[in-house]
């Protein structure tokens, strides 16, 4: 293993252990995203119940010329947390004179194999993916000197995974290493019906069940731990008051897990929280922005479920 990989996974015990060692058990949920998770992520995607993807691509869809527009010409764009870098091709396919593209994630055999694609089906354009935690310091690449402007690309409303003083310690970050005149775009899932936020989150198919149980697959083959998935539940619920769906693993009995040697153990009953996904209303997120940021424009799709928003650095 290399030096880099060999220091991430120390930081992913460390953070791993630590959050077990909690009261209330915790994973990061940006652990994830290994190669199976980021599958089953892209499974999530596709089901029925799951409105957020399909809803924000139709709003990119019916704005994309009001979005074109306000990226404007020569833009650098740097996506935060790429993923498949789907939606990325609706702004490509609009955006001709982009300078480069930025793809930053986690997953880094994903990320190549996405960066490969790419750079077939869009021939002209510079692609340098970042294999980054972008959620603790990212380094943003030096661009070519003929850009006009930095624009930060972050969709699928994964700014709702930070809790709201994370995530306004996250655009500060931003906002602080970008250039004078930045603009973040930015996908932001709303406040609902609380029976449509928990259908997205407990699928019939169970995919997102899956999704969650993968991370202990995850923890099994990378931190040296033996965690049995069948011996936890999947359960999502809206926490109406925190704004929040919240994601945990319920330990279905009585248990002794090990992680690294470490000995971590479980009532009946006792979960390990593994997601939180804000919701937020339009005003409300205009708030959570406004120390870094000014809401330019907001689009919205007909039920009022999810909005993109182009925010401009103050
Ligand atoms: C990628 C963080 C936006 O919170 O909806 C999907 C992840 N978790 N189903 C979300 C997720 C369970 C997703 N984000």
């Amino acid at each position: 293993m290399e030096d880099q990989a060999v220091a991430r996974q120390h930081t992913m015990l460390d953070e791993v252990l630590g959050g077990l060692r909690k009261p209330q058990k915790r994973i990061p949920s940006k652990f994830f995203y290994d190669r199976r998770g980021s599958r089953l992520f892209e499974e999530i995607t596709e089901l029925e119940e799951y409105y957020l993807t399909r809803t924000e691509i139709s709003i990119l869809e019916t704005h994309i010329d009001e979005i074109a527009r306000a990226i404007g010409s020569r833009a650098v764009l740097i996506e935060l947390g790429s993923g498949s870098s789907r939606k990325t091709r609706l702004l490509l396919d609009r955006l001709p004179s982009l300078v480069s593209y930025h793809p930053v994630d986690i997953s880094e055999q994903y990320l190549e194999e996405v960066a490969r694609q790419l750079s077939v089906d869009y021939p002209d354009l510079s692609i340098q993916p970042i294999c980054a935690d972008y959620t603790s310091r990212f380094e943003i690449p030096d661009s070519p000197s003929d850009y006009r402007e930095q624009v930060f690309f972050y969709p699928g409303s994964t700014i709702g995974n930070f809790r709201p003083g994370e995530a306004h310690d996250f655009l500060k970050n931003v906002a602080a290493r970008a250039d004078q005149e930045a603009a973040l775009l930015v996908g932001v899932d709303l406040k609902k019906d609380r029976t449509i936020l928990e259908a997205a989150y407990n699928d019939e198919n169970g995919v997102t069940a899956e999704f969650n149980k993968n991370i202990l697959v995850r923890l099994n083959r990378e931190l040296d731990a033996d965690f049995d998935p069948d011996k936890f539940r999947h359960n999502a619920f809206y926490n109406e008051e925190k704004g929040r769906i919240e994601m945990h693993l319920v330990s279905k009995h009585k248990q002794e897990v090990k992680i690294d040697g470490e000995r971590i153990l479980f009532h009946e009953g006792e979960s390990i929280h593994t997601e939180n996904s804000y919701k937020y209303s339009v005003e409300e997120f205009g708030d959570l922005v406004k120390d870094w940021f000014s809401v330019e424009q907001v689009w919205l799709d007909e039920n009022r479920y999810f909005s993109l928003q182009y925010l401009v650095k103050r």
